[in-house]
């Protein structure tokens, strides 16, 4: 009897919850077991992550053999990124694969790009040791395509690692799992919208030879990683890149062990949401919507409107000046070029939605930073030495988004950057209606951080919601400004019966 009863209930609590799992979307309360999702439900506490979420704003730079034709051969321009001239058709693969022996950037100055990077107000720097062509600016023993066999011939990433550390700029290694360089490397064959519906049923190759091959790959990509914080232990991190390929997303158990040794080697390591998938081929967020390691990389370009876009996560943006160019490319009529002061508020709004923004370099084949590049860097360090205690070390406010630019609060000191001046001189602020029904939130005071000097503040009344407005009155020396500049507001919850008290002084 039992023996008979006991199948049948197992198997009707499996049809049971094998339902409700398909019934209900895969939320915090209903997880499914993943032995390869998230290790870790929310954000990371340790010291490490909290510096990574003080930095407020970055660095990054691309820079490889693509430098050298820089989006240009034989009298023709490519529209491609740059970094992926190999790919654009005006060279062949071939004439690509030997610029290495022509790589000698003779004004390459470490320690200039980094107090340039420090004058910006960057805090840390993402560096591409290794980018899709596989070329390896470090001196790989596992491969001959690396600057050792350049006329070069000195390790770039060493001479980066010492002098961002001695400047006081933490270092990430940006590491492409694309690598064409490499005999055993495979994309897997490509994945229909049909083995996206079922993800069981995909096969990474098409053949058992490139599988097998493949191998080789997996075996020649974890000794680089093993190599490059093993020779570099000052780097805080690794930004990987190339890793939404069939073939690598198919290795999830063996990338989420990888990913687990290379913590164990370098305590603190931050890895961002781009290295590895679940099981089932999800990445950046689990199958149960978690996020995959340390933070979220899918901001590409592309910043989020909102805190609920980000799930709460840590998270950054990686930016380009010119549209889509990463590494040089000798001619930026292309495309809109961003200014300082678009980079500027894109670092302003990142940070008030508790990301980073990391502003992209990409110096030329002699191993100089092009002037365009030197020009935003000193007028965006200008503006951040006068105003990032609104950036550094800021977040989210309490106050709601609003016309005249983006709010952060630091230490109790909520921080408005004025983006859009308005012409009436009187920045009207939407204090919120505390969820307390007898508390409301006023504005204690207000300075001005250019001047130091007190704002005067006019009541704007409330709306029906119950919001409270203030009206600054932007005074003569504000209203000349032609940049962007912050207001430091103390704000108080003060009971109702204060704020009438509060009014009546006002009176
Ligand atoms: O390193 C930068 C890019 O090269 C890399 N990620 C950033 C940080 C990246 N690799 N692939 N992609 C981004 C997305 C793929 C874009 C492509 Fe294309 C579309 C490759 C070919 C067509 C963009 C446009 C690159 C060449 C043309």
């Amino acid at each position: 009897m039992i023996m008979k009863t006991t199948p049948f209930l197992t198997f009707l609590l499996c049809t049971l919850l094998s339902v409700q799992s398909i019934a209900q979307p895969a939320g915090k309360t209903n997880r499914i077991p993943l032995k390869h999702g998230a290790h870790r439900i929310g954000k990371r506490t340790d010291p490490d992550m909290q510096r990574w979420r003080e930095y407020g704003l970055g660095q990054f730079i691309h820079w490889g053999i693509y430098a050298i034709p820089g989006g240009q051969w034989n009298g023709k321009t490519s529209s491609y990124a740059a970094e992926w001239f190999r790919s654009s058709g005006l060279i062949t693969h071939e004439e690509y694969d030997n610029l290495y022996k022509n790589f000698n950037p003779k004004h390459f100055d470490a320690t200039r790009w980094a107090k340039q990077a420090k004058q910006m107000g960057a805090r840390y720097l993402i560096f591409t040791t290794k980018h899709h062509d596989g070329f390896c600016l470090w001196p790989s023993k596992y491969t001959n395509y690396t600057i050792a066999n350049t006329p070069y011939g000195k390790d770039i990433v060493k001479q980066i690692v010492d002098a961002y550390t001695a400047e006081g700029i933490d270092v990430y290694l940006y590491f492409s799992i694309i690598d064409w360089s490499h005999a055993g490397y495979h994309p897997g064959a490509p994945i229909t919208a049909a083995d996206r519906l079922n993800w069981a049923g995909y096969t990474a190759f098409d053949n058992e030879e490139d599988k097998a091959r493949y191998e080789t790959f997996k075996t020649f990509t974890r000794n680089q990683l093993i190599e490059l914080l093993t020779n570099y232990p000052e780097a805080k991190g690794l930004w990987f890149d190339g890793s939404w390929e069939g073939a690598w997303i198919k290795e999830a158990a063996w990338a989420d062990a990888l990913g687990e040794e290379l913590r164990a080697m370098h305590p603190g390591l931050i890895i961002g949401s781009r290295f590895r998938a679940d099981e089932n081929g999800k990445r950046h967020e689990d199958t149960n919507g978690d996020l995959i390691d340390d933070y979220d990389q899918r901001f590409e370009r592309n910043l989020p409107n909102t805190l609920a876009q980000t799930g709460g996560n840590d998270w950054d943006c990686v930016t380009t000046i010119p549209e889509n160019q990463w590494g040089y490319h000798r001619d930026w009529s292309l495309t809109y070029v961003k200014t300082p002061y678009d980079l500027i508020e894109m670092t302003v709004k990142a940070n008030s939605l508790n990301g980073n923004l990391v502003i992209n370099f990409g110096p030329d084949g002699d191993g100089n930073i092009r002037p365009e590049e030197t020009r935003i860097a000193r007028e965006t360090g200008r503006w951040m030495a006068a105003n990032g205690d609104a950036v550094y070390g800021a977040h989210h406010s309490i106050l709601e988004k609003q016309d005249w630019g983006y709010a952060t609060e630091k230490d109790g000191t909520t921080y408005l950057t004025v983006f859009n001046k308005p012409v009436n001189n009187l920045l009207r602020v939407k204090a919120p209606r505390s969820t307390e029904k007898d508390q409301v939130y006023v504005i204690q005071s207000a300075r001005f951080r250019t001047t130091g000097k007190t704002a005067a503040i006019k009541d704007g009344g409330r709306d029906k919601s119950g919001a409270v407005y203030y009206d600054i009155v932007l005074p003569a020396e504000i209203r000349k400004l032609e940049e962007p500049f912050v207001i430091e507001l103390k704000l108080k919850q003060v009971s109702q019966k204060e704020k009438a008290a509060y009014q009546q002084a006002l009176t």
